[in-house]
């Protein structure tokens, strides 16, 4: 009786994000591989919107179940579980991929070996990410790479300079992706480079890549979260592996609700 009224409280609904999102796309397929999943929805919204439903329900304790993700500062604003995914449709521990366009290690190796380099952990992202609550993007980008000179040295050292050449980064629009992008601006400006920073969603940015009107993503959440984006594309793409693993993607809720897998959700 208590689970059947946690399903009416629900009103049988998944606070999502974009409709775009790969997050999204697995959350489509829950309702599919769980039978008792039958009948429930997920609704398409914004990541804003999805953090204020998060933040109104937490206020009044009231159950919620959200499409959610690490790394993410919601996580350490409130206390939150991912709920277990016993037949894998979200995965496990991600990584996140650089990939780049056919032919860019010919035409600007300089920029292709910083961005093979490029790699960095989950806390220098979060670091970016939480700044980046109180000032531009791009302010904090310049900050973390002048605080983190051994580490971008890593990606930079031997490289040589260019004189204004045009790169076009593409990237999806969420904060984790923010982060790389423009730390990657500036470090490649640094060096020389005209960077372009272009936000799309996942399927255009695969799709830019494959295409050459973007010379490289550092975007892909891989294997599942972009899994049939890159299904579709990887072929037309060169993947320079990850630049930083240890993601998570999944169905989130409050601490407080006494439900710990989608298997326990009421159909
Ligand atoms: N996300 C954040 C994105 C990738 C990065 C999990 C919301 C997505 O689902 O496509």
């Amino acid at each position: 009786e208590e689970i059947v009224s946690l399903g009416e409280a629900l009103d049988y609904t998944i606070t999502g994000i974009e409709p775009g999102a790969g997050i999204m796309e697995r959350s489509f397929s829950t309702l599919e591989e769980y039978e008792n999943l039958e009948g429930w929805e997920i609704l398409e919204s914004s990541t804003a919107g999805m953090l204020t439903e998060l933040d109104q329900a937490i206020q009044n304790e009231r159950p919620i179940i959200v499409t959610g993700w690490t790394p993410h500062y919601k996580f350490a604003s409130f206390d939150l579980k991912f709920l277990e995914d016993p037949k894998g449709v979200f995965g496990g521990l991600e990584d996140i991929n650089t990939i780049v366009r056919k032919g860019l290690e010919e035409d600007m190796p300089n920029a292709y070996q910083v961005l093979d380099r490029f790699y960095w952990e989950p806390e220098d992202m979060e670091a970016v990410m939480l700044a980046a609550q109180e000032k531009p993007f791009e302010e904090v980008a310049k900050n973390w790479v002048e605080e983190n000179q051994e580490k971008v040295n890593e990606w930079t050292e031997g490289v040589e300079m260019v004189d204004g050449k045009a790169i076009e980064l593409v990237l999806t629009p969420w904060d984790t992706e923010r982060a790389s992008a423009h730390v990657m601006e500036v470090v490649l400006e640094q060096l020389g480079y005209n960077v372009t920073l272009t936000p799309v969603d996942p399927a255009i940015m695969f799709q830019a890549i494959a295409n050459g009107e973007g010379d490289a993503s550092l975007a892909p959440w891989l294997p599942l979260t972009h899994g049939s984006f890159y299904e579709q594309y990887q072929d037309d793409i060169v993947d320079l592996g990850p630049n930083l693993t240890g993601t998570r993607i999944g169905y989130v809720v409050p601490a407080y609700m006494d439900i710990d897998s989608i298997e326990d959700l009421p159909p």
